[in-house]
């Protein structure tokens, strides 16, 4: 369909209102959610990644695109959790601290959500300690670590260690991920489970369960 190029280029653009239209359009045309999001959405949000990369965009402008991505998840987060209903597990997700990006970790949070997980998401530049504190309260079955930058990667193996300091790591599942994120990595700090997508994600996360 050739509303995957359009939306591309909304996104691109940064543009909520045709990006939201578009999104709408291809649900119309019973198009995919999952071909909506791959072949429009995050198509789009890869060549603002390379533009941003060069510096042919900027800050503002990238915040932009972020924002109609946004609104387009919006409208496809009822589509997701249509799927299966009862609870599969409790999931708790979080951006490490020191990072604010949130994308994909919402993403994954639908996808989370989407399987019947009931899903806490703790937010964005979310410490070290504040995520122990969350995981003896809510006791999630998995918990779930996003990082976008290489600077805040670290935070994920922090918080593995800090699981062991006080003594709950075998108490609950750590699932970590996020574009500079490799299994390699995953393995090294001593993660359970490693997703490249949020997609792979939630089915890592049932299999960590299961
Ligand atoms: Co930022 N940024 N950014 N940025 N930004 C990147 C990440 C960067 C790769 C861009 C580039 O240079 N090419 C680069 C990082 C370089 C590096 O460290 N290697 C970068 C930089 C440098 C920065 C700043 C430092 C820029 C500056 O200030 N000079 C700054 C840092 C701010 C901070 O966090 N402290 C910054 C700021 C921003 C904005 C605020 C403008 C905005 C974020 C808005 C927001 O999130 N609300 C932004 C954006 C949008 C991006 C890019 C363009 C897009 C990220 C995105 O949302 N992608 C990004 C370029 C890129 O990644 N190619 C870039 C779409 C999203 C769906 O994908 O998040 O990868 P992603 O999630 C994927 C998978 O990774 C996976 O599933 C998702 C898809 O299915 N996944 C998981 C994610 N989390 C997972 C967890 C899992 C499993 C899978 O298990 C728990």
């Amino acid at each position: 369909s050739k509303i995957f190029g359009q939306l591309a280029e909304a996104i691109i653009d940064g543009d909520m209102n045709e990006v939201m239209n578009l999104t709408q359009k291809g649900l119309d045309e019973n198009l995919t959610v999952g071909d909506i999001m791959s072949q429009g959405l995050l198509a789009g949000m890869d060549v603002v990644g390379q533009r941003f990369k060069v510096g042919d965009m900027f800050i503002p402008e990238v915040l932009a695109c972020a924002e109609a991505m946004k609104g387009a998840m919006e409208l496809l987060r009822p589509l997701l959790a249509e799927g299966e209903s009862q609870a599969t597990g409790k999931f708790m997700i979080a951006t490490v601290k020191g990072d604010l990006h949130d994308i994909g970790k919402n993403l994954v949070a639908m996808m989370f959500e989407g399987a019947g997980f009931d899903v806490i998401d703790l937010g964005i530049d979310i410490a070290v300690d504040d995520i122990i504190e969350a995981i003896k309260t809510h006791k999630p079955d998995v918990v779930g670590f996003s990082a976008l930058l290489t600077t805040t990667m670290p935070k994920m193996a922090e918080t593995v260690n800090a699981l062991k300091e006080a003594g709950i790591r075998d108490q609950v599942k750590v699932l970590v991920g996020g574009a500079p994120v490799t299994k390699k990595y995953a393995e090294e700090i001593g993660a359970d489970g490693y997703a490249s997508n949020a997609a792979a994600a939630v089915d890592k996360g049932k299999e960590l369960i299961g």
